[in-house]
């Protein structure tokens, strides 16, 4: 019986994967046999990803282009199968956040956060799924966030865009299962990346950040969660292993969401 979590001979486009969550998840499909693409906004991100993918002895393909461009997504697509082959694995990984207090952030601000978290996700879906279909199968993984599940303070468009994206990823598995598409998200907890690194910086006098103190309380490992341990929960869902698991959002969590967090002493 061959192994049902292998990616061997599958091409994945992780989207906004030059570093982050993103480049811990495309290193672990290569690691699964998967030929590795990926794109960032800027060329000298891409450069710098191409650079860390070799690094790591990942012979990666980067191509530069705006998620939120429709026309910029299509024609690096079409490269991509030109150039690569079919898509097999898409993961809807790129994203920002603006942590404002909701009656100060504009318009602008709030739909820049709907546009990259929200209306990209459904562009690049869009233009992958209909070669997936041609194909017979396709794996598209979109990167939720505890933010699907729970608001709070400062996060109203992330958490809005966050709670669409879970159900984009349910209905593209409603619209497309007939085909073979597998269509599940992923929802990590809180991982030490750039995104995150605001809420960790020490305070002047060397204490954690309010923050930091207060994510250890919530997670039951009372410890951040690592970008790397989000790569195997991935490759489950972009392998055969994952072909009768669709619509479903596997939080990463380290059990946040099951707790109601560490009691005071
Ligand atoms: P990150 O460190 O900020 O990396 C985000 C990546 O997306 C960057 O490479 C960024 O490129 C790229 N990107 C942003 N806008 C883009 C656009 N319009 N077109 C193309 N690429 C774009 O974030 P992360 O922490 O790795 O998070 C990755 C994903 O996981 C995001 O969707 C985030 O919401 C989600 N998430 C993160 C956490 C966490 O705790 N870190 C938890 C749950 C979910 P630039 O550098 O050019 O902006
Ligand atoms: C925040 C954090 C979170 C994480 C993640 C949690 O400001 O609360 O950035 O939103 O990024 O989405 O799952």
């Amino acid at each position: 019986m061959s192994n049902p979590f292998s990616l061997e001979g599958k091409i994945a486009l992780v989207t906004g994967a030059s570093y982050g969550i993103g480049f811990a998840i495309a290193s672990g499909m290569a690691a699964a046999g998967a030929k590795i693409v990926f794109n960032d906004i800027k060329q000298e991100l891409v450069d710098k990803g191409l650079a860390a993918y070799k690094e790591a002895g990942i012979e990666a393909t980067g191509y530069v282009c705006d998620v939120t461009n429709e026309d910029q997504v299509n024609e690096m697509v079409k490269k991509i199968e030109e150039e690569i082959g079919v898509i097999d694995i898409l993961v809807n990984n790129a994203g920002i956040i603006k942590r404002i207090p909701m009656i100060e952030m504009t318009a602008a601000e709030f739909r820049q956060v709907i546009d990259v978290d929200l209306n990209a996700p459904f562009i690049v879906s869009k233009a992958v799924i209909p070669s997936m279909i041609k194909k017979g199968h396709g794996k598209i993984i979109n990167i939720c966030s505890m933010m699907s599940e729970l608001g709070r303070e400062t996060v109203s468009a992330y958490a809005a865009a966050k709670g669409g994206l879970k159900m984009l990823t349910r209905n593209i598995c409603s619209e497309y299962g007939e085909y073979n598409i597998q269509c599940n998200g992923i929802g990590p907890g809180y991982i030490e990346t750039p995104q995150t690194a605001p809420l960790r910086e020490k305070q002047p006098d060397g204490s954690r950040h309010p923050f930091d103190s207060f994510i250890i309380a919530k997670t039951p490992a009372a410890r951040w969660l690592k970008p790397e341990e989000l790569a195997g929960p991935a490759v489950f869902l972009a392998s055969e292993a994952s072909n009768a698991v669709n619509g479903h959002i596997l939080y990463v969590d380290g059990g946040i969401l099951a707790y109601i967090g560490k009691q005071p002493k």
